[in-house]
């Protein structure tokens, strides 16, 4: 994927710079917004001379999804709450059983799945030691650095990709096919679109060479059932506005894909709209799990 430094990156990056001087930190410290997160808490020292012996880090309802690495010497303990609309969230990891000498640094694994949205992610960390804690659980109010903050919580920053392409001033943006076994007969592909022309515009079709055919669909409950429907008319694109095709909602359905969509593959999706003309992107196929934000459920079955 082509990347430059957009000015998100650049805030992200004065983020990183003060955060490097906070004790406990998130390794890496940037994150790109839908994608699961792989990285770790860094430990740089010990609690004012005393070895560290245990973390917990408390995780935000904004984190999604949560699992630790393994850590030979170390037991771990996942603590679960009820998050948002009643589902079971990781509330918190415990690392105990250990020792990080006051003099070495060790990370501890973590991939979380982050908000889709940009921006930064505080997660408050207690590090216990032989004598004595230190509490990193400071979050800057806006506008505030982290430099003002004596003991600041971890942080990863999330950032929002470059647009996958811009046309006519329409950026299309954060797309991805849902990954479908070898024998299904249809997947689904999403993406957000963003019309920052003055002109309102319609995505009139889409058509791909990964599948027999390829239609906008949108899809509403019906007397509790699902349903899926060809959007006839296009998808609306108001001067100014944006238009999510996403899960539970719009979506472009690919019929018939001439291969299996397996994870890690790639979908070129051309895109055709009423006054900016038509554009080709590449979609990375991935699987639910890995949509970020969470996702919502989308089954093709019962498709009429
Ligand atoms: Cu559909």
């Amino acid at each position: 994927m082509r990347r430059f430094a957009s000015r998100a990156a650049v805030g992200a990056a004065l983020l990183v710079a003060s955060a490097a001087q906070a004790h406990i930190t998130l390794t890496p410290a940037t994150a790109e917004a839908g994608h699961s997160f792989a990285g770790a808490f860094r430990v740089g020292h010990g609690c004012a001379g005393s070895a560290t012996k245990g973390i917990r880090v408390v995780l935000p309802p904004a984190v999604t999804s949560a699992r630790p690495q393994a850590k030979p010497g170390w037991t771990i303990k996942v603590e679960h709450a009820v998050g948002p609309e009643g589902k079971d969230r990781v509330a918190a990891i415990v690392w105990s059983g250990g020792l990080v000498p006051d003099d070495e640094y060790d990370d501890f694994g973590v991939m979380l799945g982050l908000p889709a949205k940009a921006g930064p992610v505080f997660i408050p960390v207690v590090q216990t030691c032989e004598a004595g804690e230190s509490r990193w659980d400071e979050i800057p109010s806006p506008g505030t650095s982290l430099h003002s903050l004596k003991r600041p919580a971890a942080v990863v920053e999330v950032i929002a990709p470059p647009p996958l392409a811009v046309i006519g001033g329409i950026e299309v943006r954060e797309g991805w096919v849902r990954a479908a076994p070898n024998s299904a007969p249809a997947a689904a592909a999403y993406l957000v679109l963003h019309n920052g022309s003055k002109q309102a515009d319609r995505l009139v079709s889409v058509s791909t060479p990964a599948a027999a055919r390829a239609e906008l669909h949108n899809m509403r409950m019906d007397g509790g059932v699902m349903r899926m429907r060809a959007l006839e008319h296009g998808l609306d694109l108001p001067a100014g506005g944006d238009a999510a095709l996403a899960p539970g909602g719009n979506h472009v359905m690919l019929f018939g894909p001439a291969a299996p969509l397996e994870p890690g593959g790639k979908v070129e999706l051309t895109l055709v709209f009423e006054h900016a003309g038509r554009v080709t992107v590449t979609l990375p196929v991935r699987s639910a799990d890995d949509s970020g934000g969470g996702g919502g459920e989308h089954h093709h079955g019962g498709m009429r």
